[in-house]
Order: structure tokens, then C-alpha cells, then sequence
């Protein structure tokens, strides 16, 4: 074959009660491309949740604001049936419909069409986007990926509509089996171990070029019940500071990006040769970034030095984990002891940093957890000159936490993903609406 092979790539809607552009971007997808782009293939991105970027609006930021997060678009749908009956609106958060099938119209007959996912409980959103390639590109090879496909393979084989459903890592897989589907049969390069070998991800495919997501890492170290990680990156690993300096360098140069969000579910591993490598290399390039942390950083891991560092460098969006203040023996993550949290924050704020700019992440919903200890948590994060943000627990498949979210759950999680959507909290027996508005209000500083 001399021409190069079409590969459509999609990054699908969000169909959900709520949607918020909070620095996300499809980075497993966009780091697969690179791939495919080192490969020799043609490729055509799609991505239903490009924000419609409006110049002026951009134009007229106060200085210092930025535009890479934001609201998505949304159309709204009838709730699909599980879900009927909930005092919340659905919808298709993204591109409209109409914008979508115009994109698929100015894409040339592809050779094979790779679909990504997020939360599980967004598959309708993918669901959606396959049954329009069908009718659009009949017989074309669909393959579906990422987190949802991985966490409840089973399911998205039966119900997505794809042809293939990939679970895990993407790289190693990506190119034998492209060979396979369009017969582009170049010698396969070798999948190294060293994450630093992989080309960057194809961050110019995005409408949207102030942001870089970035990973540092994969995996995590730690084991918190109610984590997914280990799940999807089974081993923790990292890259070289200065490799990360380069990219960082590099999309700069290229794109003029300012924002960078780090993806890392563990950043602040091994500090002080890490991060703080990172960060001093930043500074003595001169590049001009300002940096976010929407994934939560262990807050167990932030001393003297580590928060001098994040405000020296620029941190803005600062988020931290803390599941709740309850400390002993139910606790379910393994990372927060007591102190933790005091000795972090006053770090922080001998830094510098306002209560207004550390959000301190508390899942709420979890199995067994009353509502005293979610509001003796606000209390505290507050009294502690910190701000606390609401994170609803979502019930993840093959987590330690997950068969005791069955049993607790008045919905059934097993067989239904829909069920395992935050905003519904599937496992807090107590759950009523008023008493999460209260929490809400107590959380955002009002008096209940
Ligand atoms: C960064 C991140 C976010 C970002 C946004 C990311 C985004 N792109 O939109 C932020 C911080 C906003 C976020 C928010 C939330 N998140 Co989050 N997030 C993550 C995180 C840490 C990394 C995802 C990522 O980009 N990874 C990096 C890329 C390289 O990996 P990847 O996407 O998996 O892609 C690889 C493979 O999947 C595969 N692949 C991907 N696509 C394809 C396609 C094909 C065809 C193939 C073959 C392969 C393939 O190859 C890729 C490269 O190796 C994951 C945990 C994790 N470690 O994955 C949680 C995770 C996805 N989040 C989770 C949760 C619960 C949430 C929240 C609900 C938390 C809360 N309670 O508020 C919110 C909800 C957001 C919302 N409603 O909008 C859960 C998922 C829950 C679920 N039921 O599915 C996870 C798994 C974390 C966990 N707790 O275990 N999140």
C-alpha cells in the first residue's frame, strides 16, 4: 500500500445530569495519535467536547485569567430509563449533533475509526457517537478504548457497538493491531518500557491551545480503596525531569501554551528529585507557565519545601485529596494521617497561598459515612483557611471498596454503569436532596 491509511479518532459527548470543563482534555487518545503520526498514518480527530472558542470573549480576559476551562454546550435529552425520576436534568454536553455529522461528512472514507472513553458512567455518550459512525461509515473497523472500556470490558463489548474493545495502555497495543485492520504493514517500532521514549501527545489536534495536560507519570504507588489507578496503569512510574522540561519547552514554542494541568494521580512522589526538578528547571528556562492540579495532590506530601516550590513556580489551581477528616481504622484511603492535613496547609499558607486557592478535595457518598463527619470536615478545612470542595464518591469496578459499594447501594451497580454516576450518590443510604444542598451551602461558606 503507498498511501497512507485515514485513522478517525474520537473523543466522544459527555451524556450526564452535569458537565463542567474543569482542565480536561483527551490526553490517552491524543498521546495514541502521536503515535500513529510517527507511524506514517493520516489522521482526522473529532472531538465532541471542543468548547466553541470565542475570540472575543478571550480577547477581553482580564489579564491574568484564562480560557481553558469552561462550560461546555448542552442539549438536553429525555434520562434514560434507569435514571428516570431523578429531580436533575440530562443531557449531551459538546459539539451539537448537527456540528458532529458535519465533521463526519468533511472526513475521507476512513481505514478504522478508534473511539475513547472516560467515566463509565458516560458510555451513552459513546454508545452515541458509534451507532452515527455506523450509519456514516458502514463497515469501517470501530475500536473502542480507555477508562470506561477497561473498567467494565464486558459490558462495552456487549452494548457499545464497537468492533473491538481494547482494555489498558493503548501504546503497546495500538500499532500491531492497526497493521492488522488496514494491511499498513511498516515494521512496528519496539514498545519501550521508558516513558520518556514515547513522542509527545498530538496536543496541536486540539481547537484549543492554551492548556497542556500533562503526565509526569503513570500509575500510583499508593492503594486507596476506592481507587481505580492501579487498575488502569498497574505500575508506577516516572519520567525524567528533564525530559518533562523539554516537552514543557517544546508545546511553549509550538503553541504558545501558558496553562498547564498535571494529570498525575501521584506528583509529589519522591519530591524533591521529581516535581521540585521540574519546577527548578521550568524556572531556569524562563518559561512563562502557570500550573493546576485539578487531580488531587497528596496532602500528606506537602512540606516547607515542596509548597515554597509550587508558589514560586506559579501554582494556581491548587487541589488537594483528603477523603474526610474522619481518621482510625475505617478510613479508606491509606495516605491521610492525623496532622496531615494542619501541617500541609500551614505550609501552604506560610507559602503564600490563599484559602481562596486550595480547594481541599471530600468524598462524599462513601459507604457507612454519616453526615456529621462530612460537616465536621467542611468545619475543619475551613477553620484551617482552606476551601472545601464537595467530590461525590463515584463506585468504581474491581476497587477493594467495590463490593461493599454493592451491598450498600440501593441501585444495581453490577449491571447497570449508568448507576455508578457522582451525582446520584449510589451508595449513601441517607442521601435526600435537601441534605445534600445543606452541605453544599456549608461547604461553599453559607450558614445551615
Ligand atoms: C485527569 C483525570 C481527571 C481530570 C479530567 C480528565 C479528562 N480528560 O477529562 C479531572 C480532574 C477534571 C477529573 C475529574 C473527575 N474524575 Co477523573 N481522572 C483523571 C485521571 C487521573 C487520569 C485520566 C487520564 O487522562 N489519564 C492519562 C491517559 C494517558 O490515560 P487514559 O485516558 O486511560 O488513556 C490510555 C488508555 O486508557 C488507552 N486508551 C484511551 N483511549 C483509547 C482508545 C483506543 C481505541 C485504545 C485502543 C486505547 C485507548 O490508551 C491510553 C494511553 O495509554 C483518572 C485516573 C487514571 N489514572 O486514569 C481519573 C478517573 C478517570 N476519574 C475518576 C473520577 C471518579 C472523577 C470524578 C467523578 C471525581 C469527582 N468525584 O469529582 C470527576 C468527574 C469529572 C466530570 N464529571 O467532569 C475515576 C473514574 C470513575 C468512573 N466511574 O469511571 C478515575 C478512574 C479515578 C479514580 N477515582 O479511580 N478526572
Amino acid at each position: 500500500m503507498n498511501h497512507p491509511p485515514t485513522i478517525l479518532l474520537i473523543n466522544p459527548w459527555i451524556y450526564d445530569f452535569a458537565a463542567h470543563d474543569f482542565f480536561a482534555r483527551p490526553l490517552g487518545l491524543l498521546y495514541l495519535a502521536a503515535r500513529l503520526l510517527a507511524q506514517g498514518y493520516a489522521l482526522r480527530f473529532i472531538d465532541c467536547l471542543e468548547r466553541p472558542v470565542d475570540r472575543n470573549i478571550a480577547k477581553n480576559l482580564p489579564s491574568g485569567e484564562h480560557s481553558v476551562t469552561g462550560r461546555y454546550h448542552k442539549e438536553p435529552l429525555p434520562t434514560p430509563r434507569p435514571l428516570r425520576g431523578l429531580p436533575r436534568r440530562y443531557g449531551r454536553y459538546g459539539i451539537s449533533e448537527a456540528a458532529f455529522r458535519d465533521k463526519l461528512r468533511g472526513t475521507p472514507w476512513p481505514a478504522a475509526v478508534l473511539v475513547t472513553s472516560l467515566m463509565t458512567y458516560w458510555y451513552p455518550g459513546v454508545q452515541a457517537v458509534i451507532r452515527r459512525l455506523r450509519e456514516h461509515f458502514p463497515g469501517v473497523p470501530v475500536v473502542l478504548g480507555g477508562i470506561y472500556a477497561t473498567l467494565c470490558p464486558e459490558h462495552a463489548r456487549r452494548y457499545s457497538g464497537a468492533d473491538l474493545v481494547q482494555t489498558g495502555p493503548g501504546e503497546p497495543q495500538i500499532l500491531p493491531l492497526l497493521a492488522e485492520l488496514t494491511g499498513w504493514d511498516r515494521p512496528v517500532p519496539p514498545v519501550l518500557e521508558d516513558l520518556d521514549a514515547l513522542p509527545y501527545p498530538a496536543l496541536h489536534l486540539l481547537a484549543e491551545r492554551g492548556l497542556i495536560p500533562l503526565l509526569t507519570s503513570r500509575g500510583c504507588p499508593l492503594n486507596c480503596a476506592y481507587c481505580a489507578s492501579k487498575l488502569l496503569q498497574p505500575k508506577f512510574q516516572q519520567r525524567r525531569p528533564a525530559a518533562v522540561v523539554e516537552e514543557l519547552t517544546y508545546w511553549q514554542a509550538r503553541l504558545g501554551s501558558k496553562e498547564v494541568a498535571f494529570y498525575d494521580d501521584a506528583l509529589l512522589i519522591n519530591a524533591e528529585s521529581h516535581l521540585l526538578a521540574i519546577l527548578e528547571g521550568v524556572l531556569s528556562r524562563g518559561l512563562d507557565l502557570r500550573f493546576h492540579t485539578p487531580n488531587g495532590l497528596h496532602l500528606k506530601l506537602i512540606s516547607p519545601l515542596v509548597a515554597k516550590w509550587l508558589k514560586k513556580a506559579n501554582f494556581s489551581t491548587l487541589r488537594l485529596g483528603l477523603e474526610t477528616t474522619a481518621l482510625g481504622p475505617k478510613r479508606l484511603d491509606s495516605k491521610v494521617q492525623a496532622g496531615d492535613l494542619e501541617q500541609a496547609l500551614a505550609a501552604l499558607q506560610e507559602a503564600g497561598f490563599g484559602a481562596d486557592e486550595i480547594g481541599v478535595y471530600l468524598l462524599i457518598g462513601l459507604p457507612h459515612q454519616e453526615d456529621t463527619a462530612i460537616v465536621d470536615a467542611i468545619r475543619q478545612v475551613r477553620s484551617l483557611g482552606a476551601t472545601p470542595v464537595l467530590a461525590q464518591y463515584s463506585p468504581i469496578p474491581h476497587t477493594a471498596l467495590w463490593s461493599e459499594a454493592l451491598r450498600v447501594s440501593r441501585y444495581d451497580l453490577e449491571s447497570e454503569p449508568l448507576f455508578h454516576n457522582n451525582s446520584i450518590f449510589p451508595c449513601w443510604p441517607e442521601f435526600s436532596w435537601p441534605r445534600y444542598s445543606r452541605l453544599k451551602t456549608l461547604a461553599a461558606g453559607g450558614r445551615v
